[in-house]
């Protein structure tokens, strides 16, 4: 190693910086070798520079400065436009400890591999220093950690995303615990090389280490990959955490509704990537009298609070949401949270410097530069935006954002919803009959693939609690982990009630049976008014759903045969759906909850009383 003979022009750690923050930024500067250190702040002024950093490199396009204030698009290489998972890895001691769902590596042999990968990759480049809080700042169930990056795209993202800075360094004192993680694009620069708009490797790695809390990620500065306090950290290692400390880290967007008796709820949902978690986060009712405000898009920590209840906090401070599909018609609140100060990737540019997807009109314009940067017109048979392509945005900016979005205790859980991409089989909605209920049906959750990840698009995967790329634990532990929360929260006063939904089923024809959207507010009315016992349903194998006449459908657009197939149990299909569930349920072995295997017992039977 080369370290003695090398320059690196540093910062001085700030006063403030933590003894062990400030020596493990030097061994990572000693193993990395960048050509300067620079510590975040999280100022306006740091965040200027580091746009005017990215305009210079061209990794940043300004889009027109009226028509979209403040807002700059990115392309990235082709090759770097989604989540990895099959190069994503959970570091464990024991194989079995990171379960079925995960690549596994050994952590003595993987640190090996990284410290090779990292040693000089940031040569010719900055080392970005970067504290930030999970949570608001000080907060009871926030945490902290401290990234350290070579790129300056993921900077300002983690700005975004995150509480970022010297309030969250402060926090960080001799006895709080913090989160290391290690991010490089895995492109060192030669002495005089020019660099290109973004860099990034070929080789990638995504590696949590849940024992030890510590994240390294190689090769990408696509989001989901590389802006680590998100699913690397809120996810895999808070899974880990709270495993531990007796808390629950759900991909979960975080709802507030506003009932037109005036009471109010709150609602955390899982869905699996691009299942259109943004638009349910922020929809608009249709129906006059309720009022739905947003809390969080994506990501939710749930802990029990002092009476026992579970609370919840976003522990997120933006959305880094999917683009295309996103339209005035169909989320005109992220339409407008993303009309100044917000980062494009991947969308199309327009010829009057604005920003194009698919579904944000009903008409393409003529002529756009597509998210690779060669023309398009509506001719050139390929979308101009890639499917995903994103936008990131600070969730404060969002119009319908709740008052108590950011309050540290977090807000009592009233309901909690599973919800997959479903042609066929699942219904509607269904309520689960008790805790144990709910979490077979998070536990089996399955829905079609989308473009969040690789993989072929359109296929069914099983998904459970919409975690399967982000449990930094063997999956079956964390639906005991589930349950035993559920049911301490049960005694000291009420777990959560449970649903499943199902925006997407489909008739015989292909056609979608259920418009979606604000209407969404028809099915969530009647899940809240199951809570104050003023809706009536009937038992299936599904659990509760809705009775006749308790969801006004046609209000919704839908007429009664439609409704009708929303709900529609085929013996067959349950059957083989069930036979399904038990194959993925033995593929976990001996450490699944034997609530679950009950819960399909009772699912089966159901299934056998139908026609
Ligand atoms: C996301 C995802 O980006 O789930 O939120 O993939
Ligand atoms: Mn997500």
């Amino acid at each position: 190693m080369t370290v003695t003979d090398h320059h690196t022009s540093k910062d001085a750690a700030p006063a403030i910086a933590d003894p062990r923050i400030v020596a493990w930024v030097e061994r990572m500067a000693a193993l990395t070798e960048p050509d300067s250190v620079v510590w975040c702040d999280g100022s306006a002024a740091e965040r200027r520079g580091l746009i005017a950093t990215l305009l210079d490199s061209g990794t940043l396009i300004e889009l027109d400065p009226v028509k979209r204030p403040g807002s700059y698009l990115a392309r990235s290489n082709p090759s770097d436009v989604a989540r990895v998972e099959s190069r994503t890895f959970i570091c464990t001691d024991k194989k079995e400890d990171a379960g079925p769902t995960n690549n596994w590596a050994p952590p003595s042999g993987m640190r090996e591999t990284l410290h090779g990968l990292f040693r000089g990759t940031m040569r010719g480049r900055t080392m970005y220093v970067v504290p930030f809080a999970m949570g608001p700042v000080g907060g009871p169930l926030t945490r902290y950690g401290v990234q350290v990056t070579d790129s300056p795209y993921v900077v300002a993202s983690m700005g975004t995303m995150t509480r970022m800075g010297t309030a969250a360094l402060k926090q960080i004192g001799p006895d709080t615990s913090w989160v290391p993680a290690a991010h490089s694009v895995g492109a060192p620069l030669a002495a005089g090389q020019e660099d290109v708009a973004w860099p990034c490797s070929d080789t990638k790695y995504i590696c949590q280490f849940p024992a030890t809390r510590e994240i390294w990620s190689y090769g990408s500065a696509y989001g989901g990959n590389a802006i680590l306090a998100k699913k690397a950290f809120a996810l895999r290692i808070a899974s880990a955490i709270g495993q531990d400390e007796g808390w629950l880290a759900a991909h979960m967007l975080l709802l507030k509704v506003t009932n037109p008796r005036g009471r109010v709820f709150h609602v955390a949902a899982a869905f699996p990537s691009a299942c259109g978690k943004t638009n349910f986060a922020m929809l608009q009712p249709t129906v006059p009298g309720w009022t739905v405000e947003t809390l969080g898009d994506d990501i939710a920590w749930l802990a029990p609070g002092p009476d026992g209840r579970l609370r919840a906090i976003n522990p997120e401070a933006g959305f880094f949401g999917v683009a295309p599909g996103t339209g005035r018609s169909t989320n005109p609140v992220a339409i407008d949270t993303m009309e100044r100060d917000t980062v494009f990737t991947n969308v199309a540019l327009t010829d009057d410097g604005d920003v194009w997807w698919e579904g944000l009109t009903d008409e393409p314009p003529a002529h756009l530069t597509d998210w690779t940067g060669q023309d398009w017109t509506p001719d050139s048979g390929r979308p101009a935006a890639h499917p995903n392509s994103r936008f990131t945005v600070a969730a404060a900016q969002c119009p319908t954002i709740a008052d108590d979005w950011d309050d540290p205790a977090g807000v009592v859980v009233d309901a909690v919803i599973f919800g997959g991409r479903r042609a066929t089989n699942v219904p509607l909605v269904a309520q689960a009959r008790d805790w144990e209920h709910g979490m077979f049906m998070g536990a089996t959750l399955a829905s079609e693939r989308t473009a969040a990840a690789e993989g072929t698009v359109g296929e069914l995967r099983r998904d459970p609690f919409a975690m399967l790329p982000f449990c930094g634990v063997h999956m079956a532990d964390h639906w005991r982990h589930w349950l035993d929360v559920g049911a301490a929260a049960d005694v000291a006063g009420g777990a959560p009630a449970v649903f499943q939904v199902n925006w997407f089923r489909k008739g015989a024809d292909g056609r979608f049976l259920w418009p979606g959207f604000g209407e969404n507010i028809h099915v969530l009315a009647w899940i809240l008014e199951r809570l104050e016992g003023r809706a009536e349903a009937v038992e299936g194998p599904f659990g509760y759903v809705p009775a006749e006449g308790s969801i006004d459908h046609a209000a919704a657009g839908v007429g009664d045969q439609d409704w009708g197939a929303l709900f529609a149990l085929d013996r067959g299909a349950l059957t083989a759906e069930a036979e399904d569930a038990k194959a993925f349920l033995d593929s976990y072995g001996e450490r699944v909850p034997p609530a679950i295997h009950d819960q399909l017992r009772t699912m089966r039977s159901a299934i056998d009383t139908l026609d």
